[in-house]
């Protein structure tokens, strides 16, 4: 890490500024040696002076460049940012003129991986760096920021703090059994404790599906029969014209895809091609496509047509998503009721039709109670949030659990002593305590150049 990193950190392309950014011991001698202006060498931290970028005597760009001396930087090197015109010419060539005098090219992640590396932020803050560049949603947002301000971290640092306690008293009592003015550890204290930790972790594991709903919105996909107004309630919820609406039956063949926020959160609605026994090959494949999105979505929104009776296609769609996040429209109710369907028979039934606002409004208010979008709001953000560090919460619980059974069948405290002390370095490692090489190039490699 004693090299001295470059890259540019705007998007590349037309726009009013691009960024340059180096890091690393030589990153001001770098800077200094291409800039024509004041010595940059000899001016204050965190301050920006105005020059000129120049190669072999020719001038690049008239530049800003923002001198931030170690540790108090995004590194916590040194580091130095070029301020130019943007566009991609200038900015390509700022960066290859730095190169030239010595920097190397930065990896994907890298400045933030130096970040982690050199202890300014833990893995979870790093992660949480790449969830606000990515995040869809003002949720997925807040989510984020919240993550990068430690919400998450704290949360496990104060469960390791109370394992690492009750460790400590564990080992003393182990150790000094002899000591009568230690307090003993009785077996019932510690089980009471382990069951109300697993608890605890339980909770957390549970409540971090609301991070993926958070961040990653909810898969829903439209299914049914042809002509029974798939596509127009589409075009109701997502309130544009998006998906084609004809009386022909087989107009949707291919899937149409539309999104809206309820509570913030993103909805990610699939329109599909009719389910119906059908020769016409394009049709046929659109068909198919239908039904295998069932298994993918996290809510499969059924459409029935109020004004005609359960065909043998309705029912089979019906039993085919009976185990899934379901809610059953019944749709074209301003028609003349030929269904033959009993309400009460069913999960959640919602009466549409796509003249007017009201039912696709219940259809809305249906989706935000099954999931719950309000509750998500309200809480405080302290959720794991990505498959990695559920993952390891899981392992910790398994062991947490693996130490409780212990106990209760009479094990010796040593072997629970290993279990616990498993749980701390799963939990650690959410947090990168603990790390393998491996991991952190898998992690930061997702991320983009210059950041
Ligand atoms: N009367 C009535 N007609 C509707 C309603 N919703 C859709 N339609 C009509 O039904 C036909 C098929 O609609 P479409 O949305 O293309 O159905 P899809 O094949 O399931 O996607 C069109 O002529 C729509 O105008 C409704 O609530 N009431
Ligand atoms: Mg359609």
């Amino acid at each position: 890490m004693n090299d001295t990193i470059a890259a540019i950190s705007t998007a590349l392309g037309v726009g009013a500024i691009s960024i340059i950014r180096l890091s690393g011991p030589e990153a001001i001698s770098i800077a200094n040696s291409c800039f024509k202006g004041k010595d940059l060498s000899k001016v204050e931290s965190h301050t920006i002076n105005y020059g000129h970028i120049i190669d072999q005597g020719e001038v690049i760009d008239e530049v800003l460049v923002s001198i931030m001396k170690a540790p108090k930087t995004y590194t916590t090197e040194d580091v130095v940012e070029i301020n130019c015109h943007g566009g991609i010419i200038s900015t390509k060539r700022i960066l290859e003129t730095v190169l030239m005098h010595g920097a190397r090219l930065a990896e994907p992640g890298e400045f933030t991986k130096r970040a982690f590396l050199n202890g300014r932020i833990d893995l979870v803050k790093s992660e949480a760096v790449m969830d606000i560049i990515d995040s869809k949603s003002e949720e997925a947002n807040k989510l984020a920021v919240s993550q990068l301000s430690g919400s998450t971290s704290n949360m496990i640092k104060k469960f390791r703090d109370s394992l690492k306690q009750l460790l400590a008293s564990i080992e003393v009592n182990i150790d000094y059994p002899e000591y009568h003015d230690i307090e003993v550890v009785t077996k019932e204290k510690i089980q009471t404790e382990l069951i109300s930790m697993k608890k605890e972790l339980e909770d957390i594991i549970k409540s971090s599906k609301n991070s993926t709903l958070i961040k990653e919105g909810i898969k829903t996909v439209i299914i049914g029969r042809p002509n029974v107004g798939k596509s127009s309630i589409l075009n109701k919820l997502i309130e544009q014209d998006k998906a084609i609406v004809t009386d022909i039956a087989g107009t949707t063949r291919d899937i149409v895809e539309g999104q809206v926020y309820l509570e913030g959160i993103l909805l990610n609605i699939i329109d599909t091609a009719g389910i119906r026994k059908t020769e016409d090959i394009v049709e046929k494949i659109g068909v198919e496509k239908s039904l295998s999105m069932i298994d993918e979505a996290d809510l499969v929104i059924v459409v029935l047509n109020n004004n005609e009776e359960l065909t043998s296609e309705d029912k089979e769609i019906l039993e085919k998503t009976k185990n899934k996040e379901r809610i059953i429209v019944i749709n074209k109710n301003d028609l003349e009721k030929k269904i033959n369907i009993s309400k009460s028979s069913l999960d959640s039934v919602v009466e549409t039709n796509t003249n007017t606002v009201e039912g696709i409004k219940e259809l809305k208010n249906k989706i935000i109670d099954l999931f719950q979008l309000e509750s998500i709001k309200s809480k405080d953000y302290t959720y794991l949030t990505n498959a990695r560090q559920i993952s390891l919460a899981k392992k910790a619980y398994q062991s947490l659990k693996e130490a409780e059974e212990g106990l209760h069948n009479s094990l010796p405290i040593d072997m629970i002593e290993i279990d616990l002390k498993d749980t701390f370095d799963y939990l650690g490692e959410i947090i990168g305590e603990t790390y393998s090489e491996e991991i952190l190039d898998h992690l930061f490699a997702n991320f983009c150049v210059g950041k």
